[in-house]
């Protein structure tokens, strides 16, 4: 007895002990620090004693041990795992739907509406005693579920009368790694790749294990591990023995792995003379090599493939289409499970029409020609992941296929690593955008949960901002979008404001003062990057190459489509890219209520107003400024927004641990350097063309157009290799 207590005490000392860790910000959202506020505390460690755990698996005893370390750590008392109800205040995990108990606890209904990645928590008893049940049907459920429980006491829910329900709206809920071979990350601004595929298979980083642990709690079940930039070099077998490594670790967090397929691959390392995906011998070969992979991974998840795009090749290069590359690759696929996503990425800089239309018009006329297991990755928009984007035509456009779409979490277009930028907000107006494709309400997210078009599956990507920096992700903000977009995969009703309220609390504090002050730097930071750097439909006018800093007078490069000017259109008549009817007509792949809205001036949310159309720098805007005034006035804006973000900051000095409070601050210095630069550059280079005088209350800025231009990065992170 004494030895037991002996023993708790070790355990719970050990536990503390770890909390005087530096905050580097490692912890991510998985803190477990001992609840400081007394009441809150009391009505855990009143209600939660123990746990009892009905499954046996790898994965029950993850979640077992998660809230065994977890609930000890935040309660101060140890909690362990128990073999039956021994009293008041177990948590029970159960995947039992036909005991006694568990028909006591949950209706017929409930149970049935849980689906397989879901879970319900309920407060019950069982002969009298007051327990906590958290049902899934399956072992990863009761996963999701104890992270859900954790988060509850994280940010301090009342958990009386617990009755949660909840299952994932989306199947395929997927990170895509743009990592390459040698450690370097496509886009990546957070140090190098965490898969040290050198040491692999035998050298296994318990980063890994973190890596799942924090996916698995935000619901994400699935991995590419490779860019879409591909390297087929990951396909031999060499390679795949590591790929079975992590495979093997990921598992029991519920998380499948996931490669890019390199079209080329069967002639670079099958030593075939064609790559035709209508050639029998390539065939064959997928086909022995995606038994070869499931022969290692049995639960492998199957292929991303970006194809006959940026220089990658594709079935276009033997006259084929893209239903036939992904379908021979599914058809490999299809007797194990596996999937393909294909991308709808696709532009060609030889081909004269607007970029914004190249993959409706490549895509749309395949609706219905893709098999089953095949789904068409869209990007949120249709040029690249900017700071501003209407959803991409595509969505509503192709009921008979499978679309997923794809978000990019890393900053590749909104500041990098160094700019706080909460990306909700971003993510959620495309989900929430109308594409009328089937009259009101035809939302772009029930386009991609399936429930519009009844699809055979479905899946939600995004680009990883995650790197080998201490915390993973370079800003520690940056956490906080990779936490959004697994939350919104799971659920996509959930609101911006909801998600980062609960990020704040379990990364940084529950005292509502400071949580609020946060809450209102992360809320408004979209839009403020969004005013210094392409405000009111702008696009793609930033550094070449690194995308780094503004650089709206980049022209004369091999490809028309990857200048600044091509898309700003910048004259001495006005600003903008006129794609209505008068111009390359973008507008009619929308349905006509929105390709109605976005026509005309009057109806075009201001927002995307350079997006589709060119307007005279005289035009007057709804706030009666003209569109010169409104432009110098919204990059103002954007600073402004910065300065009063930087004086909140600053206000949570000792609110919050020195380390992470000078991280930030540090960084908001930057961006408040870059949100100049922004604003300098691009007001000076357009009102070269504007010819107007600076509006008052205009900060005129202090170095010139040539000095801007001047500026080089040749090492800015998250360059792409040359290809
Ligand atoms: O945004 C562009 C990036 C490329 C990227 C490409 C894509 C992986 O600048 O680096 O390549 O998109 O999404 O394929």
């Amino acid at each position: 007895m004494l030895m037991n207590k002996f023993i708790k005490f070790l355990f719970v000392s050990a536990l503390l002990i770890h909390q005087t860790r530096p905050e580097d910000g490692y912890r991510l959202w998985l803190r477990y620090d001992l609840i400081s506020d007394k009441n809150v505390l009391k009505q855990y460690t009143e209600n939660i004693n123990y746990i009892f755990c009905e499954a046996n698996s790898e994965t029950s005893s993850i979640a077992v041990n998660e809230l065994r370390d977890g609930l000890t750590g935040l309660l101060g008392k140890a909690i362990v795992n128990k073999s039956g109800i021994k009293g008041n205040g177990a948590i029970v995990l159960t995947k039992n739907d036909n005991s006694n108990f568990t028909k006591s606890v949950f209706t017929k209904e409930e149970l049935t509406n849980t689906n397989d990645d879901g879970f319900i928590i309920k407060t019950a008893f069982y002969k009298g005693k007051k327990a906590i049940v958290i049902y899934s049907k399956k072992d990863i459920g009761l996963l999701y579920g104890a992270f859900h429980l954790l988060k509850l006491i994280q940010t301090h829910k009342n958990i009386e009368k617990l009755n949660v329900h909840s299952s994932p709206k989306i199947q395929l809920r997927l990170l895509n790694h743009w990592d390459n071979l040698d450690r370097t990350i496509e886009r990546g601004y957070a140090g190098f790749s965490i898969w040290d595929w050198h040491k692999l298979p035998d050298y296994i980083d318990p980063r890994y294990i973190d890596y799942a642990r924090a996916n698995a709690s935000i619901g994400i079940n699935g991995t590419v591990l490779t860019n879409v930039n591909s390297n087929s070099a990951v396909l031999t077998h060499q390679y795949l023995t590591k790929v079975k490594a992590l495979a093997d670790i990921f598992r029991p967090y519920g998380i499948k792995v996931y490669l890019t397929a390199r079209f080329s691959a069967p002639i670079e390392i099958g030593g075939l003379n064609t790559a035709d995906p209508l050639n029998n011998e390539v065939r064959n070969w997928w086909k022995e090599k995606v038994r070869e992979i499931f022969n290692l991974i049995p639960d492998f998840g199957g292929f991303l493939v970006k194809a006959n795009s940026e220089g990658q090749p594709g079935p276009n290069d033997y006259g084929r289409n893209h239903n036939d590359g992904a379908n021979m690759l599914a058809e490999a696929l299809m007797p194990y499970g596996g999937h393909v996503m294909w991308r709808a990425f696709v532009y060609s800089n030889d081909n004269p029409e607007d970029r914004a239309k190249q993959a409706y018009n490549e895509f749309k006329p395949l609706d219905g020609k893709f098999l089953r297991n095949v789904l068409l990755q869209v990007k949120n928009g249709a040029i690249d992941f900017q700071p501003r984007e209407p959803f991409h035509p595509l969505f509503g456009a192709m009921p008979n296929t499978n679309l997923m779409t794809e978000f990019q979490i890393t900053q590749e277009y909104l500041g990098q690593a160094t700019s706080l930028v909460y990306l909700a907000p971003l993510f959620k107006e495309c989900l929430d955008s109308d594409t009328y494709s089937q009259g009101k309400g035809s939302t772009v997210a029930k386009v991609i949960d399936g429930s519009l078009e009844k699809h055979s599956v479905t899946g939600i990507a995004g680009v990883a901002n995650i790197g080998n920096d201490r915390n993973w992700t370079g800003h520690i903000f940056g956490q906080a979008n990779w936490f959004a977009f697994g939350k919104l995969a799971w659920d996509y009703d959930l609101t911006p404001e909801e998600i980062a309220d609960d990020w704040i609390r379990m990364t940084f504090t529950n005292d509502i003062k400071t949580k609020n002050k946060i809450l209102s730097i992360m809320l408004s930071s979209r839009e403020t990057v969004v005013n210094y750097m392409t405000p009111l439909g702008l696009h793609h006018i930033m550094g070449w190459d690194h995308h780094y800093g503004p650089a709206p007078w980049i022209k004369d490069k091999p490809r028309a489509d990857w200048t600044s000017v091509y898309y700003h259109k910048a004259d001495n008549i006005g600003l903008g890219f006129d794609r209505t009817k008068t111009g390359s007509n973008a507008v009619s792949q929308y349905h006509p209520e929105v390709a109605d809205m976005f026509s005309l001036l009057q109806t075009c949310p201001e927002k995307y107003l350079l997006w589709f159309h060119h307007v005279s720098w005289d035009y007057k805007l709804k706030s009666g400024k003209t569109l010169w005034e409104e432009l110098c006035f919204k990059y103002n804006e954007g600073n402004k927004s910065i300065e009063e973000t930087i004086n909140k900051w600053e206000s949570l000095r000792n609110k919050i641990d020195q380390e992470r409070f000078n991280h930030v601050k540090m960084l908001l210095k930057i961006q408040q350097k870059e949100a100049k630069w922004w604003r300098n550059a691009c007001i000076l280079y357009f009102q070269t063309f504007s010819k107007q005088p600076f509006p008052d209350g205009f900060e005129t800025p202090n170095e010139t157009l040539e000095f801007y231009h001047s500026l080089r990065f040749p090492y800015a992170p998250g360059i792409r290799p040359t290809w």
